[in-house]
């Protein structure tokens, strides 16, 4: 039995995995359980993250407009399924007006840090880079630094220091829908001034674990467990008809986390269900946030589906663990 170490989350949604199943994530019976028309403005509300907050929850939720712009917005819930989000986006406090500009947001994280709830997003500022900012309430939200020059995706936080520094991953890209992508380690000592970067995880060439072999990026924070960081993933392959989002996961070491001791050559989650199928963006799944019970060993997981509507998942460590030491690459 592997551990996660981490708080008791006794109320994190759950479901049996149906019996005969023979994939190691199950969904959620009633997906999608956020709609395209969340919110009044909303064309689509999708790859977002949540965490527990107060009684219940609290969440980061990209929502595009009816114009087709990308913007954040707060959301509350009680059990974790059922989501009020604010019509108005995140404002972000910041004593410096250039940092405030803003081309674009999307794709938010959320992790927990000593006494504050970062939130990490793509934010377009000549490009797309890494945006941090925090907030103590999910009311007032304060901007700090973009992490790094552009070009930058999916930046996510480790939720504890590792090694004296705070630590960050992250997928450099290009301007546009970005044909390339390594997963990268960078560390800080006060989360604005990043360096000491590391290759963690690269693209799998040819044919022997294609599902990756166009780009990968980090999805939900890491899960700390007694064997390590487990690490749930995007992998992209670019068909005749486009891209396909899947989900993989990997252990990294746990003081040495771009040390990799495991990585999922089978995906451990594939696009089949109508709402990840069909939408704006079809066959995608997107993995941006995980809820985590560590008495159970449970996991929750957060997904977009289809660039178009939010989907729950569930899985528990020891499935993910075991599947993964079964189809390791
Ligand atoms: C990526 C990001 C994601 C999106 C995905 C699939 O480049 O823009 O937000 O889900 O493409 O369209």
């Amino acid at each position: 039995m592997a551990k996660i170490i981490g708080n008791s989350l006794s109320n994190i949604p759950w479901q049996e995995k149906p019996e005969g199943y023979e994939m190691p994530i199950w969904r959620y019976k009633s997906n999608p359980i956020i709609k395209r028309n969340a919110i009044p403005s909303s064309n689509s509300v999708f790859n977002s993250a949540v965490v527990p907050f107060k009684d219940g929850y609290a969440g980061a939720f990209r929502c595009d407009s009816k114009s087709v712009s990308m913007d954040i917005f707060a959301g509350f819930s009680k059990d974790g399924v059922n989501w009020e989000i604010e019509h108005e986006p995140i404002v972000f406090q910041s004593d410096n007006t250039e940092l405030l500009k803003k081309e674009f947001r999307y794709d938010p994280r959320i992790c927990f840090i000593e006494d504050r709830y970062y939130i990490t997003w793509c934010n377009g500022y000549h490009g797309p880079t890494i945006g941090i900012g925090y907030t103590f309430d999910f009311k007032e939200f304060f901007q700090m630094e973009n992490a790094f020059l552009p070009f930058n995706r999916n930046g996510v936080l480790f939720p504890r220091m590792i090694n004296g520094k705070y630590a960050m991953l992250s997928r450099p890209s290009d301007n546009g829908h970005t044909p390339f992508g390594d997963i990268y380690y960078s560390q800080s000592n006060d989360l604005e001034y990043w360096g000491h970067h590391r290759h963690v995880m690269a693209t799998i060439p040819g044919n022997d674990s294609a599902w990756q072999s166009t780009k990968i990026g980090p999805g939900p924070i890491p899960i700390e467990t007694d064997e390590g960081w487990l690490l749930i993933y995007h992998g992209v392959i670019t068909t005749c008809n486009g891209f396909v989002y899947r989900m993989g996961c990997a252990l990294l070491d746990i003081n040495e986390p771009w040390k990799v001791k495991y990585r999922s050559k089978d995906y451990i989650m594939t696009p089949t269900t109508d709402y990840e199928c069909i939408g704006d963006v079809p066959n995608v799944i997107f993995p941006c946030a995980a809820l985590t019970d560590a008495d159970t060993g449970r996991i929750v997981l957060y997904y977009g589906c289809a660039d178009t509507v939010t989907g729950l998942a569930f899985t528990t460590v020891d499935t993910l663990l075991d599947y993964l030491k079964a189809n390791s690459l």
